[in-house]
């Protein structure tokens, strides 16, 4: 029986044939069964090589400044979970990363330094610590800097997912847009007001900055007026407010207060997720597939993911405010989103 199926693998190979019951297991797996680690990258360990990056090339020769967070079982291929592109962008006083555009969607979110921009279709955005910038697919977008300091934010973007699909493309500006007035994006939609003959159909916000202040005064207002969430604590997702849905088809971000004293509940959802830490200190416990759970304590400025389906819960002493991003949009429109709370 075994020599017959041996010589039957053996006669077919050559027609790049493979029988699916010896992979049918692996293939639909009960639950989820990703190939990425839990990781934290620690601001303090990270900051330096960034600046000795300074040192050693300019952001017009890089175009993009950048160290890749590489998810560490995943070396090599750019990527912090299977679908999503995280790493940490510097830019010095007085610096320009050229336009260019590419199919591919990017979020920003800031942690060091005020006054770098980047520029979306010619409108610039002022970087301020926590803001939270994107530049959606196909859009016109570079980096500047006036500030007298140096600028570092954590640009998170869908490559790994665009690359899975083959469907990348990308240009480089010849002619750059023209500039727009700063804020005039903001003043026609982000009030929660819309120009009368709007017509978007919304695939990307049409507000591209999301001032920190605004965002924290929510979280603020309802830590002390709402009940908190005992997995979440209060966490509140971005929207493009032509749809109430994601800011960019591919890419959900959120942020969230963990309160004094919290102690949350487990929870694992699909979407693996990448988190940056803005406020406070805390910890996150990460359980392994084998039932192994990590403490990972985290300050202001860390980095961590939690990958797709692995328990994860957060603690907090002092209370914290966290960022994070994830492809939930993307298990959301096609129906395999899944999420457990203990
Ligand atoms: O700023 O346009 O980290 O195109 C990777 C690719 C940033 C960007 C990245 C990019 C950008």
């Amino acid at each position: 029986m075994t020599s017959l199926r041996q010589q039957l693998y053996q006669d077919m190979a050559p027609l790049h044939l493979t029988p699916l019951w010896e992979v049918l297991h692996a293939l639909v797996p009960p639950h989820p069964v990703t190939p990425c680690l839990p990781a934290l990258w620690k601001y303090s360990d990270l900051r330096p090589f960034l600046m000795r990056a300074g040192e050693a090339i300019t952001a017009a020769e890089a175009v993009r400044r950048v160290l890749i967070l590489e998810n560490p079982a995943l070396r090599g291929q750019s990527a912090v979970t299977q679908s999503l592109y995280a790493g940490l962008q510097l830019i010095l006083p007085g610096e320009v990363a050229p336009d260019h555009r590419h199919t591919q969607s990017a979020l920003r979110f800031i942690i060091e330094g005020s006054g770098a921009f980047t520029t979306v279709e010619g409108e610039r955005a002022t970087m301020h610590p926590g803001d939270f910038i994107l530049t959606p697919n196909w859009s016109w977008h570079g980096h500047g800097s006036e500030a007298e300091e140096p600028v570092i934010w954590l640009d998170g973007l869908d490559i790994p997912m665009l690359r899975f699909f083959d469907a990348g493309f990308a240009e480089t500006s010849t002619a750059t847009a023209p500039p727009r007035p700063e804020g005039v994006s903001f003043a026609r939609h982000g009030n929660n007001m819309a120009p009368v003959r709007d017509t978007r159909t919304g695939a990307s916000s049409p507000v591209f900055s999301y001032p920190y202040d605004r965002s924290r005064e929510s979280l603020a207002q309802l830590e002390r007026n709402t009940p908190c969430d005992s997995w979440d604590g209060y966490k509140l997702r971005y929207i493009n407010p032509a749809t109430g849905g994601s800011p960019m088809p591919t890419l959900g971000a959120f942020l969230q207060l963990l309160p004094a004293g919290f102690n949350g509940r487990a929870f694992r959802q699909t979407d693996g997720a990448v988190y940056s830490v803005v406020e406070g200190e805390g910890e996150v416990l990460i359980e392994s597939p084998d039932g192994e759970t990590t403490a990972y304590s985290f300050g202001p400025r860390d980095h961590f993911v939690i990958p797709s389906w692995h328990l994860a819960s957060f603690r907090s002493a002092p209370g914290s405010v966290l960022f994070s991003f994830s492809d939930r949009p993307v298990h959301e429109a096609l129906s395999i989103h899944r999420e457990e709370r203990l």
